[in-house]
């Protein structure tokens, strides 16, 4: 198949979830073009089958604004075009998805039919997408696109109940390449951040108020209370100097590190002992599958999508958002050396669950369901 993938190009999240979508899908031999503003991040390589457009913004001093989604719309329309695309998968409803239906129309005009699948990912329905200023073109958008996926049951579950949606939702969970996030040895490195042999506690997010990432050193400050631990700090974002400053009136800054955006996470992971991501909102928690997939235990929220990935008891618990005595209790129970090498294994067994083996043929399958289904309508 020749596959169109519009995504947006960022470190986390929906981006990567795209990216490694397409890398995956050219492995298999088939033809991926990539539509976006900027190179994805993790698609700096050479591949024969992979393809990147990249979206020009034109700017003219009427705009206050650079209207990039009919700049993404024309894009579409010329590689669907000249690329003879078999099919169009945005990720991110906003602004993507009605993009498409408007890139849809204008090539339908042309005598080509292009099928659109649309993947919800999570703040496009849970936060941005429910605001009374997105809600009419992001429900409109969900029930013109020829086939939805939503990466998790909490998520279809929330789009069903808070827009007027007239049609199926499949479910596609998020994946993981094993391959790439493995635990590696790195044992230089956990010496370095903790030479007396503390335990180490990750968290790793975009730093938005979503994440609480307060909850992360507020039970940190309470773990380290009883035993000694470290806590390393990975990503950016609006949140971060709020947090700095929290460690410091904690008192916490010579155990907490902050390492800002890092390509080769799984690094980090790798001499981690416990992942914490304490969630106010998350459709599904991609960040606690690649810790998982190193190997290391998860204490999470009870947030949207999470407890069907993180398993409690087994993988690491699932404590109620913002219960920080709840998670300290937790926290410490797995960090526990007579439990510890029992919740590792179970993590990495549950994150092989999710291998893109696994995933990738849902994807496959569901493509060409959509453009049977498509092409037996006209
Ligand atoms: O977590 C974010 O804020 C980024 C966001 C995105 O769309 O890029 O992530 C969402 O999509 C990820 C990939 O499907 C999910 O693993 C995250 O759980 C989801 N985030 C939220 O729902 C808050």
């Amino acid at each position: 198949m020749k596959i169109g993938i519009v995504c947006y190009p960022t470190f986390g999240g929906s981006g990567v979830v795209a990216t490694e979508l397409g890398k995956g899908l050219a492995k298999i031999g088939h033809e991926v073009h990539f539509i976006t503003y900027k190179q994805p991040s993790r698609l700096d390589f050479f591949s024969e089958n992979l393809y990147y457009h990249e979206v020009d913004i034109k700017s003219y001093p009427l705009f206050e604004h650079a209207p990039y989604e009919l700049a993404l719309a024309s894009k579409m329309v010329s590689v669907v075009k000249y690329e003879k695309l078999d099919l169009l998968h945005v990720h991110y409803a906003i602004p993507h998805a009605s993009a498409a239906f408007m890139a849809k129309q204008i090539l339908k005009t042309q005598g080509i039919q292009i099928p659109v699948v649309t993947t919800l990912h999570g703040t496009d329905i849970t936060l941005v997408g429910k605001d009374p200023s997105y809600e009419p073109v992001v429900t409109f958008s969900i029930n013109q696109s020829d086939g939805v996926t939503a990466v998790s049951e909490d998520l279809k579950k929330e789009t069903y109940a808070f827009f007027d949606i007239k049609r199926d939702i499949e479910v596609i969970p998020n994946f993981i390449d094993l391959d790439r996030f493995k635990r590696q040895k790195k044992e230089h490195f956990k010496l370095a951040i903790c030479p007396h042999d503390e335990k180490l506690m990750v968290h790793t997010s975009n730093f938005r108020k979503v994440k609480r990432v307060e909850d992360v050193i507020q039970v940190f400050y309470e773990v380290q209370k009883e035993i000694p631990a470290k806590l390393l700090l990975v990503g950016d974002g609006p949140e971060r100097d709020r947090m700095e400053r929290l460690c410091r009136e904690l008192g916490t800054c010579d155990d907490v590190r902050f390492l800002g955006k890092l390509d080769a996470v799984e690094e980090v992971l790798s001499v981690a002992d416990l992942f914490l991501m304490p969630s106010e909102k998350e459709s599904f928690g991609l960040a606690a599958l690649e810790a998982m997939a190193c190997e290391v235990p998860v204490l999470s929220s009870n947030a949207g999508g999470i407890p069907e990935l993180n398993v409690d008891g087994v993988t690491g618990f699932v404590c109620n958002i913002g219960d920080i005595q709840q998670m300290k209790e937790k926290a410490l129970y797995i960090l526990d050396d007579a439990n510890l090498p029992r919740f590792k294994e179970n993590a990495l067994a549950r994150a092989k669950e999710f291998d893109i083996s696994m995933i990738l043929p849902h994807y496959v399958a569901y493509y060409q369901k959509t453009i049977a289904l498509t092409m037996a309508q006209i």
